[in-house]
């Protein structure tokens, strides 16, 4: 029978429940620390088999092969230990195992399955970290190959905690196999992922891309993920799967423990089965007793039915817009239709350009943006990959891939790290034929334009019944109609001064004939007359009264803004005006605050009311660091010293200030890992032309003396060591820089190898003081008269004191001074 369906019509039949911890039960039986599990799927079948055969007698009816860390990364494609071999190895043990339970229970037979069990691959992808999307994509698809043939009925990945290796494994799954495909992702108690997607992100990402059962697992007990499971159930229109931890592990005498037990998880999951998730199962700490208690609890309760959700959402990797009341605003000035700056930009590469226009219409309330970079002259889908590579690492707004190229679309569809809008078909055959096979692979709201190969309808019917059209064409390619978003298209009225009343009429017709989603690019209705703002507030009022759902406009443009913000505030879609009373008020402040930001580079970041750090006005060095726009904080901060400013002015006023506001935001949840990474480079950019400007300078020749530096074992921050040894060096001193995470011994050979006399050491953070801590104690037994100065964040006197350094130095000019009393005499 066919996998999907002989899964299904189990879920169908009632829950499904999932096996439970492995790794706690592969330790008790003598896996060593540091060992790869999956190697006992050779070294050590008997225990597999057994702990598979184990779960399944607890009532499980899925069980995971032991392949979670089993990818290319950890594994190489040849020898014993092969990835090759080792999945298959795995995917043997638990067929062996469901043979052996079905030889017992020959009741029971055909309701056992076998997951491919795929985790993530530990490292972050580009941006954010060094590994890339592609490459992504190709390990997890070394996985898929090695796994797909060995008899498995399912692909589990799971543990995601950041939705873009989640799509990278879930490309891999789908482009190279036909298996039914679960994805959970692991939340923390802030209830998002690390990159900051919360439950309606995954979800929109994970329906788009095709997945078939969406869920939670690890990190966090049954009874911290309910607020998630209550979102993912009230978003997906698939089956819920959760899998929680037995509580949130802590350490014990060194050994990791987790409180909850089989009892309590058995009644906090029969709560998780009333919430409406239709597959459970347990994560790390949980035991065949966990499923054991929990499978008999919930078996016989009658599971809530999975239904469909009317929301149309888009998404980018951490914020997702969901259409509702309020007309989404799709910034359109990222477009060279018209704009001499804008072309020259794309032909000169001016990618920081295209950046600054897609945040200043962040600033200017905008809720997504459209992204469109067609000019004859260009490679255009090289360069639309481009600017969704870049616009995606600087702003959380969803953004709306616009190109009539297949190809730009697909390049940034496939690297887009959310649920995109694609902007756009229509419905001539021929271009449906090729975007929606797009839409269904990687997921989109597809905005489609009522023209067909008759052209544009002269009446209301005409585009209701191309909309018709295009929404039974899609529903052909499995494409559901929340998921198109209908243009009837705005036509200049100087050239036909009927045509705006008939696209009135048409958003309404749609709306009521097929409770359809409408857009509109609103400023084409004004082309040739003057004053157009007038004309298109006019214009914009009206088909929000005909209930448009997304306007594709200028949020430039104060005329369409204060359109805006006083229809929501009248119609009631704007709680106690508070919208509206926030623009009113910016708006005789936004002049002043350009000004003074103009003056002041640097000062005045804000909080703003979603949470995220921005300042409104300001393009100063602090600002764009803030923002993570590394090249614009290169040429400013190139700029601040051809100016006059000094290097320690510079990095004192901007480059600490400004990381210290994103770190802040960092510890309140607002601000997620991406950004802070993103900020962390620009700072870095900024600092290297700091760096390349002292060089250049010229600090003393002669060398002073000769300091060792390193960031302590487990720290990876290095910014301010960084700073530390260019003044050091500036100052002539010949620095042998240790790096970052730098172990104790290491740092004690170079000392001894080199004769050194000064050692600086870097931590910022409160878990890394204990391995600074050790690394002087070595230093003291190991190299009497060593002196050691300390540094970092995280440091005080009193830490300094109490680790037993030589020396506290609270910056890097304190660091100089005190290397000048070593070297003095
Ligand atoms: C940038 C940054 C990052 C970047 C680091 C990039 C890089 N290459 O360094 C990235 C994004 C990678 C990062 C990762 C993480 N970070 Co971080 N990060 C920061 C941030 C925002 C700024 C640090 C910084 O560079 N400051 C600017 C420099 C110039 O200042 P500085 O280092 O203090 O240096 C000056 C002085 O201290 C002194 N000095 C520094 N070193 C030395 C050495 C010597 C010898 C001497 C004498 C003097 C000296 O001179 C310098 C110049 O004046 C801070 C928040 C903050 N405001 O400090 C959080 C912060 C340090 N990070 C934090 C955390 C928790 C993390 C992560 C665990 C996040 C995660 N969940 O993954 C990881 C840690 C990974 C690891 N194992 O280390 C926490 C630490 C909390 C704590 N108290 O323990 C902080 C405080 C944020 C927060 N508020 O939560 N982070």
């Amino acid at each position: 029978m066919d996998k999907r369906k002989r899964l299904f019509d189990q879920i169908e039949k009632g829950f499904v429940f999932f096996d439970g911890g492995c790794g706690t039960i592969l330790q008790a039986a003598g896996l060593a620390p540091g060992e790869l599990p999956e190697t006992w799927n050779l070294r050590r079948p008997e225990i597999i088999r057994k702990m598979h055969l184990d779960y399944l007698n607890a009532g499980a009816n899925i069980i995971l092969t032991n392949t979670f860390g089993a990818n290319g990364l950890k594994y190489a494609d040849e020898g014993e230990f092969s990835l090759r071999a080792v999945v298959a190895a795995a995917a043997d043990n638990a067929r062996a195992a469901v043979a052996s339970f079905e030889k017992l229970h020959p009741d029971k037979a055909g309701q056992s399955f076998v997951a491919l069990d795929i985790g993530p691959l530990g490292k972050l992808l580009k941006p954010f970290g060094d590994l890339d999307f592609e490459d992504a994509v190709t390990v997890f698809k070394k996985t898929v190959d090695a796994g797909k043939d060995c008899g498995v009925d399912l692909v589990l990945v799971e543990t995601m905690n950041d939705i873009y290796e989640a799509k990278a494994a879930i490309l891999a799954v789908k482009e190279n196999c036909d298996l039914p495909l679960v994805l959970t992702t692991a939340y923390d108690e802030s209830e998002k992922l690390l990159t900051g997607a919360d439950p309606t992100t995954v979800v929109a990402v994970a329906e788009g891309l095709g997945v078939d059962i969406v869920g939670v697992n690890c990190s966090l007990g049954p009874d911290q993920m309910t607020g998630i499971v209550e979102q993912l159930v009230r978003c997906a229109s698939i089956p819920v799967a959760v899998s929680p931890n037995a509580g949130i592990p802590r350490s014990e005498n060194g050994k990791t423990v987790y409180d909850v037990t089989p009892e309590h998880f058995r009644d906090s999951m029969v709560r998780i089965a009333g919430l409406g998730a239709r597959l459970l199962g347990g994560c790390c700490g949980t035991t065949p007793e966990h499923i054991a208690a929990m499978t008999a609890a919930v078996k016989d309760l009658t599971p809530l039915p999975v239904t469909e959700k009317a929301d149309t959402v888009i998404s980018s990797y951490s914020k997702a817009v969901v259409f509702g009341d309020r007309p989404v605003l799709i910034g359109e000035r990222i477009n060279p239709t018209g704009k001499k700056r804008f072309k020259e930009a794309l032909r000169n590469h001016d990618i920081d350009y295209i950046l600054q226009e897609g945040l200043r219409q962040q600033d200017l309330g905008a809720d997504a943006l459209d992204v469109n970079v067609g000019l004859p002259e260009i490679d255009e889908p090289a360069m639309m990959e481009e600017v969704v590579r870049e616009l995606q690492a600087i702003t959380e707004l969803p953004l709306q891939l616009d190109s009539s190229d297949p190809l730009a679309l697909e390049r940034g569809l496939r690297i887009y790290n959310g649920k995109a809008m694609i902007n756009s078909v229509n419905g001539r055959e021929e271009v449906m034929a090729k975007v929606f096979p797009l839409a269904k692979k990687y997921g989109g709201l597809i905005v489609a334009l009522t023209i067909d190969e008759e052209g544009i309808p002269e009446t209301a019917e005409g585009s209701a019944a191309i909309a018709e059209k295009i929404y039974l064409r899609a529903a052909a390619y499995g494409i559901k109609p929340k998921d198109i978003i209908v243009d009837p298209l705005a036509m200049s009225v100087s050239a036909d001064q009927r045509s705006a009343a008939v696209t009135l009429e048409s958003l309404g017709l749609i709306k009521e004939r097929y409770g359809g989603r409408t857009s509109l690019g609103v400023s084409n209705v004004s082309f040739g007359l003057p004053q157009r703002d007038y004309i298109n507030a006019a214009f914009f009022t009206l088909a929000m009264q005909r209930g448009l759902s997304a306007a594709i406009m200028n949020p430039d443009s104060t005329e369409m803004m204060k359109a805006y913000r006083s229809y929501c505030a009248l119609l009631g879609l704007d709680e106690n005006f508070a919208d509206y009373i926030a623009y009113a008020a910016a708006q005789p402040q936004a002049a002043s605050v350009s000004v003074a930001a103009a003056e002041t580079a640097g000062s005045g970041a804000e909080q703003t009311a979603a949470g995220t750090v921005s300042k409104k006005a300001g393009s100063g060095l602090q600002d764009t660091i803030i923002r993570g726009l590394k090249e614009r904080a290169g040429k400013l901060t190139e700029d601040r010293l051809t100016a006059g400013a000094s290097p320690m002015e510079i990095i004192d006023t901007e480059l600490i200030p400004a990381l210290d506001i994103v770190g802040q935001g960092f510890e309140n949840k607002t601000v997620f890992l991406p950004q802070l990474l993103m900020s962390a480079e620009a700072a870095g950019a900024s600092f290297e032309v700091i760096k390349a400007w002292l060089q250049r300078t010229g600090g003393e020749k002669q060398i002073k003396g000769r300091i060792v530096l390193a960031t302590v074992r487990g720290d990876i921050h290095d910014i301010g060591k960084n700073i530390v040894k260019v003044l050091l060096e500036n100052y002539g001193y010949e620095v042998l820089d240790l790096g970052k995470d730098v172990d104790p011994h290491r740092i004690v050979d170079t000392v001894k190898e080199e004769k050194i006399s000064l050692v600086g050491l870097s931590a910022l953070m409160t878990t890394t003081v204990p391995a600074m801590e050790e690394t002087i104690k070595l230093l003291r037994t190991e190299c009497p008269g060593t002196r050691v100065v300390v540094g970092g964040a995280v440091l005080t006197q009193e830490y300094a004191d109490m680790i037993g350094a030589d020396k506290y130095a609270k910056d890097a000019m304190e660091t100089v001074r005190y290397a000048e009393t070593i070297f003095a005499g």
